[in-house]
């Protein structure tokens, strides 16, 4: 067995890894969370198969100012094919959870972050998860906008990367695009997903590149809430019809139907 950066406490946190190469994490409420009991770090997973069950992980480096994308400390990556988080949480200031590469399953996790705080590359369906704006609170009828879920960062045709939404919560403070653009193939999709009027009009931003609105793929499906208005969003955003939404709606979408089996 390698030796790892994950020390088991007498708490709930067990680790094994197996001859499979499988590391499987369990414990650490949301509700331990609460009352204190952080896992705590910046946390790199590249190793593939990987399983954390009711896990939080935190950054506690202080709340940066805002910059480029990855360029603020993050609270876990996930550079690792076929892993899947249940029941967890990601706490961070920024760039809370690095979805770098690889194909991952987040279902009933907290997400919690402020600007592009879910960006990567990766393929990942995240279902029933709550997202958490930190941003700062904007006065009604001011200006700007403070924060952004994701920036995913898929710069090709040739990738088939991309983050899915489905059944989540959007909430929390301050006014965010649901994505902005960091490669010019950035795709995203918010299906099911009921949103408060933290999400600004235009819902998207081209990162001040207009050539990529030919090529990011942002769409909107069934979402529910004063944030899911989609009168006034930026042309490049749609609204999805049924076929093209019901790619992105389950586990087939990152192939789970081959991997998840044995771990759901
Ligand atoms: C995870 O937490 C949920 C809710 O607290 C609990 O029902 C479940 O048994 C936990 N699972 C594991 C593997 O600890
Ligand atoms: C949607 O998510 C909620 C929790 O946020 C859950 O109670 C409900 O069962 C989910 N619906 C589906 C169809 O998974
Ligand atoms: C959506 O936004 C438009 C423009 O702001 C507004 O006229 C319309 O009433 C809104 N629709 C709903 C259902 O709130
Ligand atoms: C859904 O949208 C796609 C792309 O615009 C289009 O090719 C397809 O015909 C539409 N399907 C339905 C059922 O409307
Ligand atoms: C996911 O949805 C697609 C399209 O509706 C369907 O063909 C496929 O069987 C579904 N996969 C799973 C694992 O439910
Ligand atoms: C289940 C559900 O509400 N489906 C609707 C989602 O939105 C499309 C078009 O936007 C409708 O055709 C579906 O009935």
């Amino acid at each position: 067995m390698r030796k790892s950066p994950f020390k088991s406490t007498n708490r709930t946190l067990h680790f094994k890894d197996k001859a499979t190469h499988q590391l499987r994490l369990y414990g650490m409420t949301l509700q331990n969370l609460l009352m204190g009991h952080f896992i705590v770090v910046l946390f790199k997973f590249s190793r593939n198969n990987f399983i954390a069950k009711n896990i939080s992980f935190m950054n506690v480096a202080p709340i940066p100012s805002p910059g480029d994308v990855g360029a603020q400390a993050v609270a876990i990556r996930i550079a690792g094919d076929q892993a899947f988080f249940l029941g967890c949480g990601f706490f961070g200031a920024q760039d809370t959870l690095h979805d770098d590469r690889g194909r991952h399953y987040f279902k009933d996790c907290y997400i919690q972050g402020s600007i592009d705080f879910i960006f990567g590359n990766a393929r990942s369906l995240y279902e029933n998860c709550q997202l958490i704006s930190m941003a700062n609170p904007v006065a009604p009828g001011a200006k700007g906008i403070n924060g952004a879920v994701t920036a995913h960062g898929r710069s090709s045709k040739d990738e088939n990367t991309g983050f899915a939404f489905v059944n989540c919560t959007l909430g929390g403070t301050g006014r965010i695009w649901l994505g902005r653009a960091w490669r010019p193939y950035s795709t995203v999709v918010f299906a099911y997903t009921s949103m408060t009027d933290i999400v600004a009009p235009e819902g998207w931003n081209d990162f001040n590149d207009p050539t990529r609105d030919q090529t990011v793929f942002y769409g909107e499906y069934n979402c529910s809430g004063a944030g899911a208005n989609t009168t006034t969003r930026a042309p490049y955003a749609q609204k999805l019809n049924d076929t093209q939404a019901s790619l992105f709606l389950n586990v087939s979408f990152i192939d789970g139907d081959q991997w998840l089996q044995s771990s759901i």
